[in-house]
């Protein structure tokens, strides 16, 4: 896959969704192909987590619905950091029912997602209808989004076949689809897309709840992943996020640029 050999930037041409190259240009300029996942309860420490780390990742991964204060307010000012500090903003839903409900999971309710998130994802396991969906409210509002091809805990059933029709559904649907979370970038493709690797980690190798980590350098260098999503071992107790901040930003980009030297 020569696609593995560009820069992030030289990407963008592989990809139709104005919002997909947006963020692989701003991965370039601010040399980050970190995301940190924020999975704080209050909003005052997720706005201060990000206020600290935001100069350091392309994306912010947020996970709403565990958040006990949420309001409007925490939307305008995590949208002013995305502005401020630019990253883009990634709800990860993970959607999982028929198109016509998510249309109104995404649009509506408390939390508005579409209405802030540049990025969110949903699980196949519903059909295509649930991509579908999920398009007629985001593709005009600029949005994109990521298909669950795998996950990263132990005994997950997104493999084989399920995997294979989820990357058929992202062809079909590459001006909304702008990737995949997954452990690995997926081969012969007609279109490039976005891969994003939650399951990172620099000191240890799971959390006994089925969490599975695995290095910066195996995901990018080795399995040809783009982006590398990180969460506890940047805020976990006793950490300084700022350190591990910039200690996987670092880790992140020196694998991409090995991996384009190979
Ligand atoms: F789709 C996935 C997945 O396969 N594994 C994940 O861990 C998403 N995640 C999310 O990434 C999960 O919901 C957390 O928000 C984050 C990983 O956090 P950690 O603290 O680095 O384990």
């Amino acid at each position: 896959d020569a696609r593995l050999n560009y820069q992030y930037s030289q990407r963008a041409d592989g990809l139709s969704n104005p919002l997909a190259k947006a963020l692989l240009a701003l991965m370039e300029q601010k040399q980050s192909n970190l995301s940190v996942a924020v999975d704080l309860t209050k909003k005052a420490d997720i706005l201060a987590l990000i206020e600290k780390i935001g100069p350091f990742v392309c994306v912010i991964k947020t996970h709403v619905d565990v958040i006990e204060d949420f309001d409007q307010d925490f939307v305008q000012q995590l949208t002013a950091l995305s502005e401020k500090h630019r990253f883009f903003i990634f709800e990860d839903r993970k959607f999982a029912d028929i198109g016509n409900t998510v249309k109104l999971q995404y649009s509506s309710g408390v939390y508005k997602i579409a209405s802030w998130a540049h990025i969110t994802n949903c699980h196949t396991v519903p059909g295509e209808g649930i991509v579908q969906g999920l398009k007629e409210v985001g593709l005009p509002l600029g949005r994109g989004l990521l298909l669950l091809a795998e996950m990263s805990s132990k005994g997950s059933l997104a493999t084989g076949s399920y995997t294979e029709t989820t990357l058929e559904w992202a062809e079909k649907h590459s001006d909304f689809c702008i990737g995949f979370i997954a452990g690995r970038r997926f081969p012969n493709l007609q279109h490039d897309f976005i891969t994003m690797s939650p399951g990172i980690g620099l000191d240890v190798k799971g959390d006994g709840m089925g969490q599975q980590y695995r290095t910066p350098h195996e995901v990018i260098v080795n399995c040809g992943s783009d982006i590398i999503i990180v969460g506890r071992g940047i805020y976990g107790a006793g950490r300084d996020p700022v350190v591990e901040a910039q200690r996987y930003k670092k880790a992140g980009w020196d694998a991409y640029q090995e991996r384009l030297t190979k």
